[in-house]
């Protein structure tokens, strides 16, 4: 009797976890760029200084999201997926491990506050032609 009470607590707790997930899974659903098998989507974003870009990893194949190095405003900085501080780095954290890289599902965020334009790629799809740009607006 007291197992039967034991194993009905864990099946709630079960039960409320798994709703969380669904709340979860229909809130990982919104965001502003996916990616195909070798492309972003959209390739080109405008949005307004102080927006924070979610990218999603729509395919099943892994990608990165780096920006090319200086390919942004002077007053802005480098960001890429595996937050690393550079193009170099990045591509070397790709070649070692596959350092940076987005699986089917994952996300990655960035807050743009500079306007101006940012050109980014996909490490293992540049050859692909696999790149993007975000334009920011200024907020007015
Ligand atoms: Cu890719």
């Amino acid at each position: 009797m007291h197992r039967r009470t034991f194993l009905a607590t864990v099946g709630a707790g079960t039960t409320v976890a798994v709703a969380g997930c669904l709340d979860g899974g229909a809130g990982a659903s919104e965001y502003d760029v996916g990616m195909s098998i070798d492309s972003f989507r959209p390739e080109e974003l405008t949005v307004t200084a102080g927006t924070t870009v979610t990218w999603r990893n729509t395919s099943s194949h892994g990608h990165t999201v780096t920006a090319f190095q200086d390919a942004y405003p002077d007053d802005a900085s480098f960001f890429a997926s595996g937050e690393f501080e550079s193009q170099a780095e990045a591509e070397q954290a790709w070649e070692s491990d596959n350092g940076g890289v987005l699986k089917q599902g994952d996300t990655f965020e960035h807050e743009f506050t500079v306007p101006g334009q940012y050109d980014y790629f996909c490490v293992p799809h540049l050859s692909a032609g696999m790149v993007g740009t975000v334009r920011v607006e200024p907020n007015e």
